[in-house]
């Protein structure tokens, strides 16, 4: 097929689900063709198979705020109509669905190509652009519409179809695709671990993990909060992973609970797979998630989660099983409970077998991009 993808190319769970998802498609040989601002950042632009279309967004001293949504859609169309595309598949509705929508219509009346072509385009939900930023009235009616003119719509959780169900008042099918992960490339190996850990904790120190992009949904300071209380009980160090608008707070309170020097603020990294099987543990205190792809990244390397039990967590996370849940805020008691388990290897060891297994069994790129590629032809052939 060809494909023709479209996502936040920068930092974020959605910009990294699609990326890989075309790396993935275009492995099995498909033709994708990202369409997005820049090249995503998961993209070396050597693989096989995947194409890049920058879009540009005209400037004029009139337009107070240039609109991208508009250079997208022209974007889609173009790309659409000259690579012949099967399909549309937009990552985030806001407002990729919008402007999906736009080229798909621009299509069907008036093609470069001097012929009417239909270019279905499906939507897939991955979280804040239905529980946050969708709900503000500003975007709610536009992103409702969008997804009701979808040709197919998915989400990466049973919770988040229902949220956008209550949320929205959507009414046709949402198919639940859930986030995967390359299982060949997360993965603990332990000479690499040997080889690199030292540069990060000594044997006796317990290493911690956080991995998200610092907004205040994933609630950074609960994740010092959290460490401080560890780091006061046992030997520990923190590898903080990714940038965003709440590392200043995170530094602020490492200050003030003097556990600065024992925190490795990396900011952004493209090993990601190589750090994260670093660890014990990951902490991932968020106020929201609908998947939780850094937890399922973990996991995959054999770092068990402290996380929140909030939206579509508790269908990755099986409380006490490969991970363990608590509620919102409550920073005591996953610290009492991070503390009970770095002090009990063998629950810790068993713990983490369990959550490499979770992640082979039901999360691995291998068997999640069949039902991608599956779901793309039952749409198109309901288009026949
Ligand atoms: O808010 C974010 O963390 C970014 C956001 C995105 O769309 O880039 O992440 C969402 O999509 C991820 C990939 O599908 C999910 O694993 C995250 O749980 C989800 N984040 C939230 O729901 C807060």
């Amino acid at each position: 097929m060809k494909i023709g993808i479209t996502c936040y190319p920068t930092y974020g769970g959605s910009g990294v689900v699609a990326t890989e998802l075309g790396i993935e498609l275009a492995s099995r040989g498909h033709q994708i063709h990202f369409i997005t601002s820049s090249q995503p950042f998961r993209l070396t632009g050597r693989e096989a198979n995947i194409h890049f279309h920058e879009v540009s967004v005209a400037t004029y001293p009139l337009f107070e705020y240039p609109p991208y949504d508009l250079a997208l859609a022209t974007r889609m169309a173009e790309v659409a109509d000259f690579y012949s595309l099967d399909l549309l598949h937009v990552h985030y509705a806001i407002p990729h669905s919008v402007s999906a929508l736009l080229a798909s219509q621009m299509l069907e009346t008036h093609s470069l190509l001097a012929r009417r072509r239909r270019l279905p385009f499906i939507t897939t939900l991955h979280g804040t652009d239905i529980t946050l930023i969708g709900l503000d009235p500003s975007y709610l009616p536009i992103t409702r519409f969008a997804i009701e003119r979808s040709h197919g719509v998915t989400a990466i959780s049973q919770h988040l179809a229902e949220r956008t169900r209550e949320a929205f008042g959507v009414t046709g099918e949402i198919e639940v695709i859930r986030n995967f992960v390359n299982c060949d490339l997360y993965v603990r190996k332990p000479e690499l671990v040997a080889q690199m850990r030292p540069q990060f904790a000594t044997p006796d120190e317990a290493l911690l993990v956080h991995l998200s992009n610092f907004r205040p949904v994933k609630r950074v300071t609960d994740v010092i909060e959290v460490f401080a209380r560890v780091a006061r009980a046992l030997p520990a160090r923190l590898m903080l992973i990714g940038d965003g608008p709440d590392r200043s707070a995170a530094e602020h309170l490492a200050l003030r609970h003097n556990v600065q020097d024992r925190i490795h603020f990396l900011g952004k990294q493209d090993n990601v797979n190589e750090l994260l099987p670093l660890a014990d543990l990951m902490i991932m205190p968020s106020q929201m998630e609908s998947f939780g792809l850094a937890a399922l990244e973990a996991m995959a390397s054999s770092v068990p989660a402290i996380a929140t039990r909030v939206g579509g967590v508790p269908e990755l996370i099986d409380d006490q099983i490969n991970g363990l849940l608590f509620p919102i805020g409550d920073v005591e008691a996953m610290a009492t409970a991070a503390i009970a388990i770095l002090n009990d290897r063998p629950r810790l060891e068993a713990m983490a077998l369990s959550a490499r297994r979770t992640a082979q069994d039901r999360f691995c790129a291998s068997s999640i991009i069949p039902l991608y590629e599956d779901y793309y032809s039952r749409v198109l052939d309901r288009m026949d």
